[in-house]
């Protein structure tokens, strides 16, 4: 008997052209890979990726649709696209995966277009779901996944531990060059000409309560070996081109004798790389082994230093061992190895009172002033808090207490204010007045005005001086309301990293 196609789909992410490798669903094609046959939609390369959905459809050669789904702008085509295939196509099976389905499996599966949710990896449970549904037997026992019984239940299934990651299957890079050129998704960053976009690791060893990455992993971390993430970057490299890499692991630098392994054997290919970490763990690195990763060309290391209070690093779970005072040496100690340190900052927790979340903000804005005092290279990312479901945590039970609430209804989520909440632009937290979300946003603007990013290369040495001069005022001064000269000229010169809008490492 011939089984039933698969169709995966990668929702559009991203407005421009600085799509990356879709490297969720290229792993999900790795598992059923031999097994299934497979085809893959990318709407980051799609004008309107239905016609080519439509048409897969229409040979009726494919049973499943398998979707992977990030919050934010990736729902707005995920949502109405499988909606439609529900309503066109009825007998085809609607299987989504990704970090929104399973952090909002409720509202997910409780949608008439959505049969199943891979919770957490999909790289033994997809393929099990396909062959039970295929061959008709239970797949109520397969781990990682969650569904509604007839009678309504929502079920979830138990989670697996987390597998070897030597022994995942290569991902299928020369079939997904067979639908999209793999060097068409290698863009221009401020790394390096040809952007690879790679993940060596599932999960994160800790368990930080603001942080979508707990639900999912419950603290476990397993990364690839050193040499298996040498051999795929250089075979990328070898085949399609790349000067670049960036590292898109929750949390790249677990195990230090990993990364110095790494950065030994990536040092003679000439590459630049970036990837995600902790200060405090990367703190207990040996020198020689920072020399190591930046010589290897290590340029700069993205770090969540969320907050300077220590009281708030405690509450908000970040191991109990990052410090405010950590926070500045370690930027210290970046600066004498010739790293940059990318920090980003949560600002808006909830408080005790109105006044108490205002003086909380203003004393984040001074330790900022404070890092980029003693390492001006130090790139500052600045997130207002968006609330993460994180059962159990003190920090949920605090919010929900403070009258936030999610959506109950699937499409809800592709309401403009809730997709800004995604994007973290807005986080519809009741705590939050506008004038304590305006006084973020214009230190904000203040600050990139006053450092102009090095991160874009394009912006001239006399723009930057102008940018510095105009803005030097306002950041002495405390005075940010208003910056209306900033912005416009930011609009006509700056292109700040926007993580929040365009990913990683712009162009
Ligand atoms: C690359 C990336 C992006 C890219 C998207 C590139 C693209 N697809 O074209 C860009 C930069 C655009 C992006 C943007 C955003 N992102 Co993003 N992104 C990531 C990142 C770093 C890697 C994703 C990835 O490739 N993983 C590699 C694969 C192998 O892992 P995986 O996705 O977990 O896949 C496994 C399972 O989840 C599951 N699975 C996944 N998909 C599917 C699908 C099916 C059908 C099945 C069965 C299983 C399955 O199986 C896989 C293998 O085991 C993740 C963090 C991370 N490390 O995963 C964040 C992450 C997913 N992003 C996140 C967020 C919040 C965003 C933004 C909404 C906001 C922001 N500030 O970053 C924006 C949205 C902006 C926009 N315009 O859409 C959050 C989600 C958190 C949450 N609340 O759920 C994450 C987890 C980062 C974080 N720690 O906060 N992102
Ligand atoms: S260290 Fe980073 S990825 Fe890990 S739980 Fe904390 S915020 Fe999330």
């Amino acid at each position: 008997m011939k089984l039933q196609q698969v169709l995966l789909f990668n929702p559009r992410a991203v407005s421009n052209k600085n799509y990356r490798i879709p490297n969720s669903i290229l792993q999900i094609a790795a598992s059923i890979e031999g097994i299934f046959e497979w085809v893959i939609v990318d709407g980051n390369r799609e004008q309107d990726p239905w016609p080519k959905i439509e048409a897969y459809l229409e040979t009726g050669a494919f049973g499943y649709f398998a979707s992977t789904a990030m919050p934010g702008p990736q729902l707005s085509q995920a949502i109405p696209i499988s909606k439609r295939i529900r309503q066109t196509y009825p007998p085809i099976k609607i299987i989504w995966g990704g970090y929104f389905a399973s952090n909002q499996y409720k509202v997910v599966i409780d949608s008439p277009f959505v049969d199943f949710v891979v919770n957490g990896p999909g790289d033994h449970a997809f393929p099990a779901l396909l062959v039970a549904l295929e061959h008709n037997q239970p797949y109520e026992f397969i781990q990682n996944l969650i569904y509604k019984t007839d009678t309504g239940e929502i079920v979830k299934t138990t989670k697996q531990t987390l597998v070897d990651q030597d022994s995942l299957p290569d991902l299928p890079y020369a079939k997904l060059d067979e639908f999209y050129s793999i060097k068409g998704y290698l863009r221009p960053t401020h790394l390096g000409k040809k952007t690879i976009a790679y993940h060596s690791s599932l999960g994160c060893p800790f368990s930080c309560s603001f942080c979508a990455v707990v639900p999912i992993y419950n603290a476990r971390w397993k990364g690839k070996s050193a040499k298996k993430i040498f051999q795929e970057i250089s075979f990328i490299k070898e085949n399609y081109g790349g000067d670049a890499i960036e590292f898109h692991d929750n949390n790249f630098f677990v195990s230090e004798k990993r990364t110095v392994e790494f950065s030994k054997l990536i040092a003679p290919y000439n590459m630049t790389w970036w990837g995600e970490g902790r200060i405090d763990t990367i703190d207990k690195y040996k020198d020689e082994s920072l020399q190591i990763m930046k010589d290897s060309g290590c340029k700069m290391i993205f770090l969540g230093a969320e907050s300077g209070n220590d009281k708030i690093l405690e509450n908000i779970d970040k191991g109990g061992k990052q410090t405010g005072a950590q926070i500045k040496a370690f930027a210290e100690r970046l600066k004498n190895v010739g790293i940059v340190p990318e920090y980003s900052f949560v600002l808006g927790f909830p408080g005790p009172s109105k006044d108490e979340v205002m003086d909380q903000i203003e004393a984040e804005i001074d330790f900022i002033k404070e890092v980029k005092e003693i390492n001006p290279a130090t790139e500052i990312i600045i997130y207002l808090y968006s609330p993460v479901p994180t059962e159990g945590s003190e920090l949920y039970k605090k919010i929900i207490e403070a009258g936030f609430s999610f959506p109950e209804k699937l499409e809800d989520w592709l309401s403009p204010s809730w997709e800004n909440f995604d994007l973290r632009k807005n986080p519809l937290t009741p705590w939050l007045s506008p004038k304590m979300v305006d006084r973020v946003k214009n230190f904000e603007t203040v600050i990139n005005a006053r450092y102009p990013t090095s991160t874009d290369a394009k912006i001239t040495p006399f723009q930057r001086k102008v940018m510095k001069r105009i803005a030097g005022f306002r950041y002495n001064s405390g005075i940010y309301k208003y910056p209306y000269e900033l912005k416009v000229l930011q609009k006509f010169w700056l292109r700040y990293r926007q993580p929040e809008i365009e990913g990683f490492a712009s162009e």
